[in-house]
């Protein structure tokens, strides 16, 4: 059978424990990139000592085995059953010792999972079942033990060689060669083991926990990048200071590992103190990297880090309960974030991430709970709605139990469960018992799929001063599920007078007023919320801080939506409120034009714009948030049948008619921000530098603009500023967008995270000719497809950022993109996976579109030997 291809589908509910605990794997490698030898050797207790004899299963995936020995007694073929990716030796009756010795061939390993080179050095990806392509062993995350791991090879080509935990030992041996000996004290699952081997380039710096422990830090990476990870290194021993003060949390080991590489399938891995990072979140210097990638790889170490805790010392009893790490674990990072940076900031970006990505994701043929039933390929389950939803769902829990009862169930959690593989249920159980209430209902998130509808209407009536508010919740049906049932909805209400003063509020019943936010919690499908006491008419705001993952449907008034965006006292409510406007403005337009009716101007969003262009109180990136117009996939989102060129035609006329309008707005707002000032990494100057390349943005839909980038990109000290400049040159098709660009490549040709960027500022531009530029690029020296980041940065983004060029009309989009899915799942399944699902949403096209789509996605479905990667993409799309 070929390697990835179809599986059959796992389902959670057939879950058994292993009967066996292994006590200990020791670990032998004779490190070479054309052939690496491995021998394991373990030992298999029975976890019930008078079990009758059981089967030992192995997990193993491209092995060559060159011997296998059970209590020294060699195996034979006639000794064990091989099926799939498991090796069966059956009716053990006793503890025993197991030796295996396999080859693996790490330099010809495309996919980029288990051991496999990069540039010239090796390393690992185990999670989710990478282990199994390097050794035989039960690959699965319940079984953990601990590792002792040596390391051997030539020590000119190899000179780095790291595993998890403290080095023991390290010798030479004969031939120029060498060894290292590492020991990881504490159990571990499979999928945290990691090496690496090779020349890397070391920067070290050191954190005192506050117990007193030294922990060594140390950054590895390819030489010429030593002068980029200052940033990645200040993330790291901000993210372990943070874990102690907010979480109580402290780190366990001596010495805790970073290494970058430039050839990963997904962002990072939190091997146990040896982490694996794309070096899109490790490398950054103020030229090479903008704001967005300062601040992601904030996260990202934050990320990686957190998981020490939230993942490695508790673990998850099967691949279903991902989200237990994964949900927790963002939840961890967005609220390190918030902390680091400005908590509504980070929260309108959070909120924006989910809406154009989980939402569609939970609405199209993957639909999934957070929790999942079945699968048939573990890596289709690194969603969205794992990681995005799966955090907001933890943030429900913090939402209702407050900051102090959250911790209490943290606390509670780990007394429980550490050194221990578990599910989301026990963690809801820690939340519950911690403090004393009843979660049984709230349970209902982690089995349930789509996202809740909430439909709320109001009354006021003025004579019993009274305010009913009504909320009713549906889920629609998903691909996966027909029946839903009511979830618990934290509801964070405000009310606010006509002139935006908060009202106090006091509900039916109760004895006196509060102002400010108030906490509701909603469990029915329909609920009734009277308040007394009310002068006048109010504005809700409604779901502050957005205080559940549901889509909220309430007819606003573009009166109440002034208001909202003009006094209300919740970043995210303000901002969400300018959404709206500007998505009513948008689609009415997109509507217009398809009649053949002239588009215009809504004068209310227009107004709105002018004061917020006008406010010189408010942090600016809020500002620059509440201007930036709602991206063409979540517009498409709110239509029937999507109509891509409308959409772009009336988005681009909204935007061009704001900036003549305010034209001198946007130009005063720039000029004040663009002092001249030279580069600064604090939150401050971000935010200053994203109001200001907002402003520039839509100064460049004016005569203005053009001169202003090029004097931008030619005084920019800094990538983010570069960056705005030349993108905003390339979409306004300026004449000197060519020139830059050429220039830009001649600068950064030989650097591969910059490169990246010059693709995806080509690939992202409008237009049915965007296709031939990218098949054009794909010869690029500096383009590879064996390279996930490039994958993404040209084909990936024209794909998913780039509506017309992607779904331009004649399917041209559409065939190149089947041809390079194709192409890529005979490299690397995971990626032509990820890339297959641009397909997904096809269902919601016109017929012409729909037609052209399917056809790919057959053309896909029909390749002999498909990967069970993609197989399970196209075909959940088809079926
Ligand atoms: C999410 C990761 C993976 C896949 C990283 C791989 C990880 C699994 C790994 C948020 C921030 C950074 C990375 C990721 C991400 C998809 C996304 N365990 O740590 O979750
Ligand atoms: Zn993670």
């Amino acid at each position: 059978m070929k390697e990835g291809s179809a599986r059959k589908v796992i389902y959670r509910k057939d879950y058994k424990a292993y009967p066996w605990e292994v006590n200990q794997l020791d670990l032998y490698f004779e490190i070479g990139s054309e052939t690496t030898i491995v021998r394991a050797e373990m030992e298999f207790l029975l976890k019930e000592v008078d079990s009758a004899p059981q089967d030992i299963v192995l997990n193993g995936s491209n092995l060559e085995l060159v011997s296998m020995t059970l209590n020294d007694r060699a195996l034979s073929a006639a000794d064990y059953v091989i099926e799939d990716e498991t090796l069966t030796i059956p009716d053990v009756s006793q503890n025993c010792v197991l030796k295996t010795e396999v080859r693996i061939h790490p330099g010809s390993n495309s996919a980029l999972e288990g051991l496999y080179l990069s540039g010239e050095f090796l390393l690992t990806q185990c999670e989710a079942q990478g282990f199994r392509k390097i050794t035989w062993f039960p690959d699965r995350p319940d079984v953990m033990t601990t590792y002792r791991v040596t390391l051997e090879a030539d020590q000119s080509a190899f000179p780095v060689l790291l595993s998890n935990g403290n080095q023991v030992g390290s010798g030479e041996s004969a031939d120029g060669r060498h060894w290292v000996c590492w020991e990881d004290p504490f159990p571990k699952p499979s999928y945290l083991f990691a090496l690496v081997a090779g020349q890397l380039a070391l920067v070290e710096d050191h954190f005192i926990t506050r117990s007193g422990r030294d922990v060594a830090l140390r950054i590895y990476v390819e030489a010429e990048n030593i002068d980029r990870c200052e940033h990645a290194m200040e993330s790291l021993i901000n993210s372990m200071r943070w874990d102690e003060n907010r979480f109580d949390l402290e780190y366990d080991l001596d010495i805790y590992h970073i290494v970058a590489t430039n050839d990963f399938n997904m962002g990072a891995m939190e091997n146990k103190s040896l982490n694996i990072f794309n070096s899109i979140y490790v490398l950054a210097r103020p030229d090479t990297a903008t704001d967005a990638d300062y601040q992601g790889i904030e996260g990202v170490i934050g990320h990686e880090y957190f998981h020490n805790w939230t993942g490695n010392r508790v673990t998850c009893q099967d691949w279903f309960q991902l989200t237990l790490k994964e949900g927790l674990t963002v939840f961890r990072d967005e609220e390190f974030s918030a902390d680091m940076q400005s908590r509504a900031v980070k929260r309108i970006r959070v909120v924006r991430g989910l809406r154009s990505r989980q939402f569609p994701e939970d609405d199209g043929p993957m639909a999934h709970p957070i929790r999942p039933d079945h699968y048939a390929e573990i890596n289709n389950f690194y969603t969205a709605t794992v990681y995005q939803k799966g955090a907001t769902i933890i943030r429900m829990y913090h939402t209702l139990l407050g900051e102090t009862g959250f911790q209490k169930g943290m606390k509670l959690y780990f007394e429980r469960h550490d050194g221990q593989a578990v599910t989301c249920d026990d963690f809801l159980a820690a939340m519950a018992d911690a403090n004393n209430i009843n979660l049984d209902r709230f349970g209902r998130w982690y089995s349930q799929s789509g996202t809740p509808q909430v439909h709320v209407s109001d009354h006021y009536d003025a004579g019993a001063q009274k305010y009913r508010l009504t909320l009713r919740q549906h889920t629609p049906a998903t691909h996966d599920q027909k029946d839903k049932q009511p979830l618990v909805l934290p509801f964070a209400l405000g009310l606010l007078t006509a002139s935006g003063d908060e009202m106090p509020l006091q509900l039916e019943g109760e004895a006196e007023a509060v102002t400010g936010t108030r906490l509701l919690v909603m469990q029915e499908e329909q609920e009734e919320f009277i308040f007394v006491g009310v002068s006048e008419d109010p504005v809700p705001s409604l779901f502050r801080d957005y205080s559940a993952p549901v889509k909220i449907l309430f007819d606003y008034s573009p009166e109440q939506l002034a208001t909202l965006i003009a006094y209300d006292s919740d970043a995210y409510v303000r901002w969400d409120a300018a959404q709206r406007m500007a998505v009513n403005a948008i689609l009415e337009q997109c509507t217009r034009h398809a009649q053949g009716t002239e588009m215009r101007l809504d004068a209310s969003l227009l107004k709105a714009f002018r004061g917020i262009l006008s406010d010189h109180q408010a942090d600016p990136a809020l500002l620059a948030e509440a201007m930036t117009l709602p991206d063409e996939a979540y517009l498409a989102d709110q239509m029937d049948v999507v109509d891509v060129d409308g959409i772009h035609t009336a988005r681009e006329f909204i935007k061009k008619a704001l900036a003549r309008e305010l034209e001198v707005f946007f130009a005063e707002r720039y000029t004040g921000l663009n002092d001249g000032q030279s580069y600064q990494k604090t939150a401050e100057a971000m935010a200053r530098r994203s109001l200001k390349n907002i402003c520039m943005s839509y100064l460049l839909e004016t005569d203005a603009g053009e001169s202003l980038a090029v004097a931008q990109l030619e005084s920019s000290d800094n990538m983010t500023d570069t960056l705005a400049a030349l993108q905003g040159l390339i979409l306004t098709g300026s004449p000197r967008a060519e020139k830059a660009l050429s220039e830009f490549e001649g600068k950064w040709q030989s650097d591969a995270l910059v490169m990246d960027k010059w693709f995806v500022m080509q690939a992202v531009k409008p237009g049915k000719d965007t296709v031939n530029t990218v098949r054009k690029l794909m010869d690029h020296p500096a383009f590879s497809i064996q390279n996930p980041n490039k994958v993404r940065a040209l084909i990936g983004v024209f794909a998913m950022l780039n509506p017309t060029g992607f779904h331009a009309a004649d399917g041209s989009g559409y065939a190149f993109h089947a041809d390079r899915v194709i192409e890529l799942d005979g490299l690397n399944p995971q990626i032509a996976a990820r890339m297959a699902s641009a397909f997904n949403r096809w269902k919601r096209y016109d017929e012409g579109r729909k037609e052209l789509m399917k056809t790919e996605l057959q053309r896909i479905a029909s390749v002999p030997d498909l990967s069970g990667d993609v197989s399970e993409i196209v075909n959940n799309a088809l079926r």
